[in-house]
């Protein structure tokens, strides 16, 4: 049937934008219960505060992970000024939005992280930042020599511009939103993939994202596209994963360390039960869950 409106010619069927955007709280979707289209807290609640220079306030989310693996690493290496806290925040119940938490990142996100070892303690957010500063701070796992510090540097931004569209664009549509759009999964799914090749490319010349040396850049980009590799979204087969395989190597090499294993199963709460380890006060604490 001919279509008079050129301009709707683009259009799912059964949807006309408004004039103006409105909030509908019965949007649907797995996270249309927490998401808000205005920041800041909507109850009063302090976080708890323990006996280490570091508190972080997270989950065992990818953007999570990257912060504990971080930390782990740092204590593997003998620098025992990065003892930390781990304390839960659980996400899906809004627990982001308190006041405590909102006074260190008005952003609203895991992860969060106090430094209480100066003072005033120092507030820090956006996982990125975070792994610049420890590494600052402990003069660790980001290179010195210009042109190394500097390919760590753009491996670490990359992820933080990448991530997203894995994330909240693949991820999003092809596995919580309430109904699968061709046109939303195509388009993420050309670029989930066009990342990978970008990864493979890389890896097939180097053995760590900045080349010889294991840096920061590798810890921000292992928990997003390790996952992919491995088992996020069950897409595997989906995007014929097992076509990257320099990246599949660097994957399992990272893997492979004591303190990854460590990092990836802080605040977790889900998954098998002897990797969930929900809050992280002492480095005992991952004896109990060995013992699972
Ligand atoms: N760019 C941020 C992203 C953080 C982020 O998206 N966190 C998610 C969990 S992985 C979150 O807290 N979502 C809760 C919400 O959106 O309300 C970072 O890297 O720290």
């Amino acid at each position: 049937m001919a279509n008079d409106d050129p301009a709707s010619d683009n259009q799912p069927a059964g949807y006309v934008p408004p004039k103006v955007w409105v909030w509908d709280k019965e949007n649907g979707g797995q996270f249309s219960r927490i998401n808000r289209p205005i920041s800041g807290a909507t109850h009063e609640k302090e976080l708890p505060m323990g006996k280490h220079p570091f508190q972080l306030y997270s989950l065992g989310t990818p953007n999570g992970q990257k912060v504990t693996i971080m930390l782990e690493e740092l204590l593997a290496t003998g620098h025992q000024g990065a003892e930390y806290d781990a304390w839960l925040i659980r996400i899906g119940d809004g627990e982001q939005f308190s006041s405590g938490f909102v006074a260190i990142n008005p952003n609203s996100k895991i992860p969060a992280m106090l430094d209480c070892s100066t003072a005033p303690p120092t507030k820090l957010f956006e996982s990125a930042s975070m792994l610049f500063y420890l590494a600052e701070k402990f003069q660790a796992f980001l290179p010195t020599e210009h042109y190394k510090r500097a390919a760590a540097m753009n491996w670490l931004m990359w992820q933080m511009g990448s991530a997203p569209f894995v994330g909240g664009g693949f991820g999003h549509f092809y596995a919580y939103a309430p109904f699968k759009i061709e046109y939303a999964i195509n388009r993420y799914a050309m670029e989930t993939k066009r990342q990978l090749h970008v990864l493979d490319v890389h890896l097939a010349e180097n053995k760590y994202m900045a080349g010889d040396e294991y840096t920061i850049a590798d810890i921000a980009i292992w928990p997003w596209y390790g996952a992919i590799m491995r088992s996020a979204y069950t897409a595997q087969e989906f995007l014929s994963v097992h076509e990257y395989t320099h990246v599949n190597r660097w994957v399992e090499l990272i893997a492979s360390r004591p303190a990854v294993k460590r990092g990836q199963r802080v605040n977790r709460t889900f998954g098998e039960t002897n990797e969930q380890l929900a809050e992280r006060h002492d480095a005992a604490d991952f004896d109990k869950i060995a013992k699972i």
